[in-house]
C-alpha cells in the first residue's frame, strides 16, 4: 500500500464507445426533431421553451435550444467525486467493486429520453451488477427527498444555455418524484421510438418501445 493517497477523478462513471455515443446523439436529435413538431408540444412550447410570444406557430429548434453539449463521447456519471473533495468520495472510490470494475466493459440499456425546459437526456436502467457501482447519496432531492437507488441514472445529452450538466440528474430525480407519487405523466401519442409522456412543466419524456443497449467502460474522469 501506497502511503500518497490515491489521486481521484473529477467523477467515475460509463464511458460510452464512440459508436454508441454517435448513435445515441443521433438518437437524442431526432427525438428533439420529432418533439418540435407534435402539435401538444408546440403548444406550450412558448411558455416553457422561451420561444417568442409574437411567433407562436413558429417551430422551435430545440438541438439550439439545448445548446451546451457533452464534449467527446457521452458518459453516465455514477459518483461525482470531484477530484476527492466531495462528500463520500474516498468512501466511493475505496470500495473493491469500483477498484475491480476499473477499465471493464459493460452494456448500458436506455429506456427513456426526457427533456425538460432545462436539459435533455436519457435514462439509464442498470442491471443488477452495475447497481453494484451506484453510489448511496445520488438519489435525492432536496429537502429530504429519497427516490430508488439508481433513479438518478442518465447521459446527458445537451443542456440550455447557463445550465450545468449536474442538473440533468436532478431533472430526471424529479421525472421520478412524479412516479413515486403515482403520477406516470399525460400519454401524448406514439411518436418514433416510443410513447410519448408530458408530466407537465415543461417535462417529457419518450418511453422507448425498445430499449436501446450502449456499450461502455466503466472509469474515471480528471479532466
Ligand atoms: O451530465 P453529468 O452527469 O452531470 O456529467 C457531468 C459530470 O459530472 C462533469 O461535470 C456531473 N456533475 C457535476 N457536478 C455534479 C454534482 N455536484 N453531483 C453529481 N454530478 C455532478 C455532470
Amino acid at each position: 500500500p501506497s502511503l500518497e493517497k490515491d489521486f481521484l477523478p473529477l467523477y467515475y462513471g460509463w464511458f460510452l464507445s464512440k459508436r454508441s455515443s454517435e448513435s445515441l446523439r443521433k438518437t437524442g436529435q431526432a427525438f428533439l426533431d420529432e418533439l418540435a413538431n407534435i402539435k401538444a408540444f408546440k403548444k406550450e412550447s412558448n411558455k416553457y421553451f422561451g420561444q417568442p410570444p409574437e411567433e407562436p406557430k413558429l417551430k422551435i429548434d430545440l438541438t439550439s435550444y439545448f445548446v451546451k453539449r457533452p464534449p467527446g463521447v457521452l458518459h453516465c456519471t455514477t459518483k461525482f467525486t470531484d477530484f476527492g473533495k466531495a462528500p463520500g468520495a474516498d468512501d466511493y472510490a475505496q470500495q473493491d467493486i469500483v477498484k475491480t470494475s476499473y477499465g471493464k466493459s459493460f452494456f448500458l440499456t436506455i429506456s427513456a429520453l426526457f427533456i425538460t425546459p432545462r436539459t435533455a437526456g436519457a435514462r439509464v436502467e442498470m442491471s443488477e451488477q452495475q447497481i453494484l457501482l451506484w453510489p448511496g447519496d445520488v438519489d435525492v432531492l432536496q429537502p429530504a427527498v429519497s427516490l430508488p437507488k439508481g433513479s438518478r441514472a442518465h447521459i446527458t445529452l445537451g443542456c440550455a444555455s447557463g445550465v450545468e450538466a449536474v442538473q440533468t440528474g436532478l431533472d430526471l430525480l424529479e421525472f421520478a418524484k412524479l412516479e413515486k407519487a403515482g403520477n406516470k405523466g399525460e400519454e401524448v401519442g406514439e411518436i418514433g421510438g416510443g410513447k410519448l409522456f408530458s408530466f407537465g412543466n415543461g417535462m417529457w419524456m419518450l418511453l422507448l418501445s425498445k430499449k436501446i443497449e450502449v456499450r461502455a467502460i466503466f472509469g474515471g474522469y480528471y479532466g
